[in-house]
This record gives structure tokens, C-alpha cells and sequence, in this order.
């Protein structure tokens, strides 16, 4: 489609949407000549309302009428399953696992088959399933299949529809699906479901949506309340200072490495406590395509960069990666953008002792009476108790501890953003609101770091991993030789090629000694 007529068809659609307004029609004259809008990237065009508007049906490489691809769930296994007269039979054992959310950092968790989130169930519509549930906890346990329209007895209520599983126990679960989508299984005790008993249910359907998407992914997104020297996770807290996609926390979480020019679905389900997530992508704007109730019809997807993923809700978005480099893909929310809530309480672990319980409430919300902010009198502080260690003459820091085995040595007020306050930040004490960011501030030892650098990230910048943090991830869309070489695990791939004009980034552990 040239320029001209993708001009004409914009003002004709403007003017049926806005009854022939002057604004939209001198809006789209202003365009300097030459201007490509969308056009000037490679899989994208159209006007507004066109079927290759913002890559809304713009095809990738696979061809209609194929089956769909199979689902990926980064860093999270598949479940097997055997044919018995044509029934799909799968195995869940409901048990305790311990999960490294961040290299070094294992937490204990629940879980199906060893891994939190549970294996992903992957089946196709039509498919007759029968999962037979192994209760390997100390408690009774049930399954509820979230979305999925099965018959009453086959819910996984407890007490309401069965009894629930005892512990050594099991219960088979058999029902025929006839839709398609995002859905996921899970424990139904509530408190269950706060230690991750949780997995994905996806449904195919038999011929792929038109257009197809090349890759296919599926996200859970999860949020803990994990506290100072504590494994388990809290889950009658109702903050939290861990969030996960698929079990770990950024960087950890493995990056989805697509070939520019892909068609791609992402899948994100939000197995949240209480929080809802807006989930925003960065360089790619992308359409919703589907709920947690299946597909949402063309005419209804909406053109986003940001989706509100609320509590058991799921959102499917499709997109072109039409525009290569590493983009971050991650909850907006301020306080979820942290692990270990370093950042929030920033000075806390810095420049006092720690996350102390309250005292009076002035001091409990770190109203300082005197003193400067950052004393330890005044410090910042919780304004409440967070465990039987956290008093007043036992503040804790969350996040690495001083003197830990493996950890860099970290002292108060030894650091800060931007350097080390002393040395590197001469205006620190100065600044009121100082430290807020110490994102960059994050020291990984080089083991860490060695588990941080797997194959999927050759060619990002050395130190990537400084900034991306908490419920995040990364889309990278490369060129396809680069994309060849990092898939492939072959060839020379450059520090920072995946960020042309990024420069390679600076060597987390060179430079800077003490
Ligand atoms: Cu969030």
C-alpha cells in the first residue's frame, strides 16, 4: 500500500469516525511529506483502522492453516503425558520445592512435580484429559481448573464439590475440553495458593488463529511477602517485596529471544495475592487478543503498550517484533520494579540499621525530630514489626547481609546511587530524598553473575542485569544472524550487539576496586 493511498484511506476513516472534524483531517495534512508513519519499520503499516494498522493482523513467517506453535513457559518445564484409550493422563504431585528466584537466593515454596509454577499443561481443543492429583503435603489439598468449563464434580471446590485430597492421597480429575486459551490450575486453600500452587493450563486450538504466531509464550506472575533471614514465604502479608514470572525475579527470569520480524503471542497470567499489574513493553506496541476466557474477536483488540493484568485474570497480546534490540517487558508498578524492596526502603539499607519495627508511629512512618533523616535515631523505618527478629535492637536488613558468605562487604553509608557516599556522591547528604534509586547499586558476586549470564543472553551489554529487576523480563528481538548465533549457541557474538549504538556497558566486576 503506497503512502497516498494510505493517506486517503486515514482521512476517509477519519472522517466516518469523527463526522468530517477539521482536526483529524488537518492532523494528517501536517504530515511532512515522506513521513511512513509505522510504515518505516518492517512487518508494520497501514492506516489507522487498516488490517496491518500497528501490525494489528500483519503476518510473520509461518503460514496460515497450520497447526499452532507449542507454547513456551520460560523456565518452567512441561507435563508429560501418556495416551490411554484416547485420554491424555497427566501426573501432578502437590508438594514442597525450594526455588531460586535469584541466583544464591532459594526460597521454600509449594508446588506440582518439583517445580513452582507447576508444569505447564499443554492440550488442544477436543482433547479428553484425565490428571490425577498426588497430595504429597502435610494438608489437604484440591485442584481447580481456573476457566475451564468442566463438570461440577470435577471443579476442585472443597467441601463444595469433593472432599478434598488427604494428604498421601490423590484424585482423578478427567473432563473434555471444548475451548481454547489461556487458563491455568491451581490449589483451592487460599494460603496454598500464596506458597505457588499454580500452573498453566493452555488450550490450542486446532488450526491456528489467523494470522499464526510464530512464538508462543506464557507468563505467571507471581508477588511474595519474604522477610529479612526468613525462606518461607509470609502469606498472610499483605506487601510484598519478592515478585516472580515463571518462579524467578528479574534478572533471573530467562529472556524470550525472538527473530525480528516474528509474529509473537505473549500469555500473562497474574496469580497475584492482591495485586493487579500493569504490564508495559517496551519499543513494540502490541494488541490484546485474548482473556482468561479465550479469544477476544478481532474487532475488539485493542492497541496497547500497557495491560492491566488483574488478580487471576489472563491476558493474551500479539505483536510484530518489527523493531530489533532488548526491550524490557514489566509491571510499571513503582514498587514492583525492585526485588527485596531495596529501593523503597533504600536508606534503610544503607545508612541505618535496617527495617526496625515502629516504636511510636511518628517514628514507626520515619518522621524525623532531629537529627538529619538518615541518622539512626530517624532513619526511615517500617513503622510496624515484620517478625520476631526485626525489633528495635535486632534490625535486619532485607536484601544481602553484610558479612554473608560469597556477598561483597556492604556497610552503612558506605554506598549510594551514583557511587559510593564518601567518594561518589559528594551531594548526597545533601539532597533531601537521598538515596531513592539504588537500583544500580545491586552487587552480584561473579558466581551470580556467571548464573545470570546464560545463552540467551550473549550479546546483551555487559551489565544489563543492573537495571532490569523485580517483575520484569526482556524481549529481545534480533537480526536474524544475531538471532542465528545466540539460538544456536554458535559464533562470535559481541558484548552489546543486540544494542546497536549501546555501546558494550560497563564490566560489573572490572574498573572501580577498592
Ligand atoms: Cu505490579
Amino acid at each position: 500500500m503506497s503512502v497516498e493511498h494510505g493517506r486517503r484511506a486515514f482521512l476517509t476513516a477519519s472522517a466516518a469516525a469523527a463526522g468530517g472534524l477539521l482536526p483529524a483531517a488537518a492532523l494528517a495534512q501536517e504530515q511532512p511529506p515522506g513521513h511512513q508513519g509505522h510504515q518505516g519499520h518492517a512487518g508494520h503499516g497501514g492506516p489507522v483502522g487498516g488490517p496491518n494498522d500497528r501490525g494489528k493482523l500483519t503476518p510473520g513467517r509461518r503460514r496460515a492453516g497450520e497447526p499452532p506453535v507449542p507454547v513456551e513457559a520460560p523456565d518452567v518445564p512441561k507435563l508429560f503425558w501418556e495416551m490411554k484409550d484416547g485420554v491424555k493422563v497427566f501426573h501432578l504431585h502437590a508438594g514442597h520445592l525450594r526455588r531460586e528466584f535469584l541466583p544464591g537466593m532459594w526460597f521454600d515454596v509449594w508446588g506440582y512435580n518439583g517445580s513452582m509454577p507447576g508444569p505447564t499443561i499443554e492440550a488442544v481443543e477436543g482433547d479428553r484429559v484425565r490428571i490425577v492429583v498426588h497430595n504429597d503435603l502435610p494438608e489437604p489439598t484440591s485442584m481447580h481448573w481456573h476457566g475451564i468449563e468442566v463438570p461440577i464434580a470435577m471443579d476442585g471446590a472443597p467441601g463444595l464439590t469433593q472432599e478434598p485430597i488427604p494428604p498421601g492421597g490423590m484424585f482423578t480429575y478427567e473432563f473434555t475440553l471444548h475451548q481454547n486459551g489461556t487458563y491455568f490450575y491451581h490449589s483451592h486453600g487460599a494460603m496454598q495458593e500464596g506458597m505457588g500452587m499454580v500452573g498453566l493450563f493452555i488450550i490450542h486450538p486446532r488450526e491456528a488463529f489467523s494470522p499464526p504466531v510464530d512464538r508462543d509464550f506464557a507468563l505467571v506472575i507471581q508477588e511474595w511477602a519474604i522477610l529479612p533471614n526468613a525462606t518461607v514465604p509470609n502469606t498472610s502479608s499483605m506487601e510484598f517485596n519478592f515478585f516472580t514470572v515463571n518462579g524467578r525475579s528479574a534478572p533471573y527470569m530467562t529472556p524470550m529471544v525472538v527473530r525480528q520480524g516474528d509474529r509473537v503471542r505473549l500469555r500473562m497470567v497474574n496469580f497475584s495475592v492482591i495485586d493487579h499489574h500493569p504490564m508495559h513493553l517496551h519499543g513494540l506496541t502490541f494488541w490484546v487478543t485474548g482473556t482468561e476466557a479465550g479469544r477476544i474477536p478481532e474487532s475488539a483488540w485493542w492497541p496497547m503498550n500497557t495491560v492491566l493484568v488483574g488478580v487471576a485474570q489472563a491476558r493474551d497480546i500479539e505483536f510484530v517484533a518489527n523493531n530489533p534490540g532488548d526491550w524490557m517487558l514489566h509491571c510499571h508498578m513503582f514498587h514492583h520494579m525492585m526485588n527485596h524492596m531495596t529501593s523503597m526502603v533504600g536508606p534503610m539499607t544503607t545508612h541505618s540499621r535496617g527495617p526496625g519495627a515502629g516504636g511510636d508511629m511518628a517514628r514507626g512512618m520515619g518522621m524525623p525530630n532531629g537529627g538529619h533523616a538518615l541518622s539512626e535515631e530517624f532513619g526511615p523505618r517500617l513503622g510496624r514489626g515484620t517478625g520476631e527478629n526485626t525489633g528495635e535492637d535486632r534490625a535486619l536488613r532485607t536484601g544481602p547481609q553484610p558479612g554473608q558468605p560469597g556477598m561483597p562487604a556492604m556497610q552503612p553509608g558506605q554506598q549510594g546511587a551514583g557511587g559510593h557516599a564518601g567518594h561518589g556522591a559528594p551531594l548526597g547528604r545533601t539532597v533531601p530524598g537521598f538515596p531513592q534509586d539504588m537500583s544500580m547499586m545491586n552487587m552480584y558476586t561473579p558466581e551470580q553473575v556467571a548464573k545470570l549470564r546464560r545463552p540467551e543472553t550473549r550479546g546483551m551489554r555487559r551489565n544489563w542485569f543492573t537495571g532490569v529487576e523485580g517483575l520484569m523480563s526482556v524481549v529481545r528481538v534480533l537480526p536474524p544472524d544475531l538471532y542465528d548465533k545466540v539460538v544456536s549457541r554458535q559464533g562470535e557474538v559481541a558484548d552489546g550487539a543486540s544494542v546497536p549504538g549501546g555501546g558494550a556497558g560497563a564490566d560489573p566486576h572490572g574498573g572501580h576496586k577498592h
